[in-house]
């Protein structure tokens, strides 16, 4: 299974976050990556705690016979074709796609690293994995997506937006 989280705290050509979500799945369709499902879309606080916007964020499960450096490519196009800026670490927005998943794979690259590095402390990806994914299990930590929500820190808000 391939999982990619979604998200996204300034506005793009396409809206304000949400609306930049939905286009960038659409986006997806269009270079021929099959989106098989994706959560709800969740208001969450930022993590670290700053004074940055709240993001919208979400988790899709994607079906493409791309290899995980070929797939990472098409996202960062996408990203780029809604304006996303790169700066320093954790700026805000307007589209980050991340591979958290491919296939249980488990890489440590310069350019990618498999599964993506901090989902286990992330509630913002956590809870959307959880709803497209039960039972999914960590690949090095073995644990279920379940139990990683279990221990998470109480103080991250994640909220399900209505659909
Ligand atoms: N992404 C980050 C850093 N912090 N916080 C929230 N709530 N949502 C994000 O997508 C996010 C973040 C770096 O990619
Ligand atoms: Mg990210
Ligand atoms: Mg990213």
């Amino acid at each position: 299974m391939i999982l990619i989280g979604l998200g996204a705290n300034l506005p793009s050509m396409a809206g304000p976050p949400r609306a930049t979500l939905d286009a960038a799945l659409g986006r997806l369709g269009d270079a021929g990556i099959k989106v098989v499902a994706h959560s709800r879309w969740y208001r969450t606080a930022p993590v670290p705690v700053s004074d940055q916007p709240w993001f919208v964020n979400g988790v899709a499960v994607l079906e493409t016979k791309l290899l995980p450096r070929e797939l990472l490519a098409v996202l960062h196009a996408v990203e780029d074709a809604f304006g996303r800026q790169r700066s320093v670490a954790n700026a805000a927005r307007t589209l980050d796609l991340d591979i958290l998943d491919y296939d249980g794979r488990v890489e440590a690259g310069a350019d990618l690293i498999l599964p993506h590095p901090r989902l286990q402390d992330r509630a913002f990806v956590l809870l959307p994995l959880a709803e497209v994914a039960p039972g999914w299990r960590h690949p090095i930590l073995g644990r279920r997506v379940e139990a990683l929500i279990s221990t998470l820190p109480a103080n991250q808000t994640a909220e399900a937006l209505p659909e």
